[in-house]
């Protein structure tokens, strides 16, 4: 096993225990009921285009209707990489933990993401492609579209999980009706 595959098993290793820690706090990665689901925009009432920015969102906040399907635009307007995820505050922390090894390994390296060791296949299905339909990893200038059904209720956020950058703000709530 050269270096490379060393570090590439070892994220895939803790990414797949913060994973599994986080689905114990029932929620999981986007899939736990508590937040909603991937909805369909044919089903979507509505569009609302999200900036983010070096590091906040616009809007900071949105309201929604219990059970409503939403279909966000997400644009990346800032300087660096930015996530728009949607999650309780707990799957936020966890997801953190996440980012912050795809920082150490140079996934995400400030302004731009390495594609090529995002799509490696680290065996057992397992790869750093950010591809959870709650969220998206943006660079600068890139825009994205994410399709969701929310619960009826739930403490949601909306946050950006790069190093530091909920710490400085960048999350919003998700209100309920
Ligand atoms: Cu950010």
């Amino acid at each position: 096993m050269n270096a490379s595959n060393l570090i590439v098993a070892g994220l895939a290793f803790s990414m797949s225990v913060s994973a599994f820690a986080a689905g114990t706090h029932g929620g999981g990665h986007g899939h736990g009921a508590s937040i909603g689901e991937p909805g369909k925009a044919s089903e979507a009432s509505r569009t609302i285009t999200v900036e983010m920015h070096d590091n906040y969102y616009e809007p900071e906040e949105i309201r929604v209707k219990p059970g409503e399907t939403v279909r966000f635009v997400v644009q990346n307007k800032g300087n660096l990489v930015h996530e728009f995820n949607i999650g309780t505050p707990g799957m936020h922390e966890a997801h953190q933990k996440e980012m912050r090894m795809m920082v150490e390994h140079g996934v995400i390296q400030g302004n731009k993401l390495n594609h090529d060791m995002m799509n490696m296949d680290m065996g057992n299905g397992h790869s750093m492609k950010h591809d959870d339909p709650n969220s998206v990893l943006l660079e600068p200038g890139q825009s994205r579209e994410v399709v969701w059904t929310f619960a009826n209720q739930g403490n949601i956020e909306f946050a950006c999980n790069v190093p530091g950058h909920y710490q400085s703000g960048m999350y919003g709530d998700v209100n309920f009706e």
